[in-house]
Parts: structure tokens; sequence; C-alpha cells
């Protein structure tokens, strides 16, 4: 499914997020951007062991030693990957008890990718469904989030194309449902 924003495109896709060539993909990082599980493990494997070291030096000279912040993005090369570059951000671990506040972080994951990625002069990204596996998020509560940042960064800059990466079917229609009701508000 692909919709048009302001001249800009937002596709929904079920893929391999390491397969897409756009100009870069998006990591589900964790703040020691030292490589993990699920969607990072699968970068990393897929990028090459430039991918770590380069992550060491954002560490050590932009980051002075400390963590990724939650929300925040940081760019590297891609090196291996068909995408030049590569955008790691850190989603927000489910909490219930602190859902609005965690909201705000996720919508910050997607809004600094997407500024981060127009600050480079990129013009195609992908992004996988942030914090929606090890850090649990409900899908739905997500899905709502990651389309309505998207479509609003989209609705008020010319960027080019935002795709959304899923790695099921069932993923795939939750973010249908959440783009459907922007494209058709009731
Ligand atoms: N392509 C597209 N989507 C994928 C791929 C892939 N190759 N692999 C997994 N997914 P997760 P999180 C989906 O757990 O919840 C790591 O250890 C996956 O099915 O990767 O933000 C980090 O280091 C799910 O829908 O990220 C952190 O510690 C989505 O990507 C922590 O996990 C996100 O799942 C971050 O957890």
């Amino acid at each position: 499914m692909k919709v048009e924003i302001n001249g800009n495109t937002l596709e929904l896709t079920v893929a391999d997020i390491t397969k897409q060539n756009t100009d870069a993909i998006v990591n589900a990082a964790n703040g020691t951007l030292m490589g993990g599980g699920g969607v990072d493990g699968a970068i990393h494997q897929a990028a090459g062991s430039k991918l770590v070291q380069a992550c060491k030096t954002i560490r050590e000279q932009k980051l002075h030693g400390e963590r990724l912040s939650t929300g925040e993005a940081v760019i590297t090369n891609g090196f291996q990957l068909p995408a030049a570059y590569v955008i790691h951000t850190v989603g927000p671990v489910w909490n219930e008890s602190n859902a609005s506040t965690l909201d705000q972080k996720l919508m910050n994951c997607y809004i600094n990718s997407l500024q981060l990625a127009s600050n480079y002069d990129l013009s195609s990204i992908s992004f996988p469904s942030i914090s929606t596996g090890i850090y649990r998020y409900p899908l739905d509560r997500a899905a709502q989030i990651a389309i309505r940042s998207i479509g609003q960064y989209l609705q008020s800059h010319r960027f080019g194309e935002a795709t959304m990466t899923l790695s099921s079917k069932d993923d795939y229609y939750v973010y249908k449902t959440e783009l459907d009701k922007i494209i058709n508000p009731t």
C-alpha cells in the first residue's frame, strides 16, 4: 500500500529491512549502539563489522561515552548493506504506567530520524516497527504513533519516500488500519 502525502509517499510493505535499497534504513537499536537481537542484530549482521566500529566512534566522539537517549537518532554509513546509511534510534521499552511519556519518545524516534535524513539530503528511508519486538510496545498503539508521526512530517516537509518495512502480514494489517484512518478520517 502506497499513499501520497504533500508530494511525498508513504508505503507499507512486508520485507526484510536489510534488503531495502532506500538511501537510509532505520535501526531499532539500544542506547549502547553495540548491536543486539531482533532487527538490530540482523542489520549489524548484514552490514558487517565496520558498522559496530562506526557506532563505537559515535559513542566516543559524539556522545562522549554516554548512551544514546531514547527517542534520539544518529547516522552511520551502511557499509555492506544496499542502503547507503543506517539511522540508529532507540525506542522506548513499554511500561503501561508511563505510557504518554513513552508515546512522545516513540514519536521522537520517527521525527528525529526523518529530520536527520533530511539534514543529509536523503530522499528515501525505510523504518522497522520500532519498539514492538523485544521492547514489547502494544502493536496497535505503536502503529498509530508511527503512522501519525511520519504523516505529520511528510505533511509539512518536502522529503521523498518513507517506507514502513514490516516483518509479517499481521503487522502489515495493523499498520494499514492506522494508515486508512489518516487517509479517510471519519
Ligand atoms: N526486517 C524488518 N523487520 C524486522 C527484522 C528485519 N530483518 N527483524 C526483526 N524485525 P525488535 P525493539 C521486526 O525486537 O522492540 C534489540 O536487541 C520485529 O519483528 O528488533 O525496538 C535492540 O538492541 C519487530 O516487528 O526491536 C534493543 O535492545 C520489529 O522489527 C531491542 O532489541 C522491532 O523488533 C529493541 O527492541
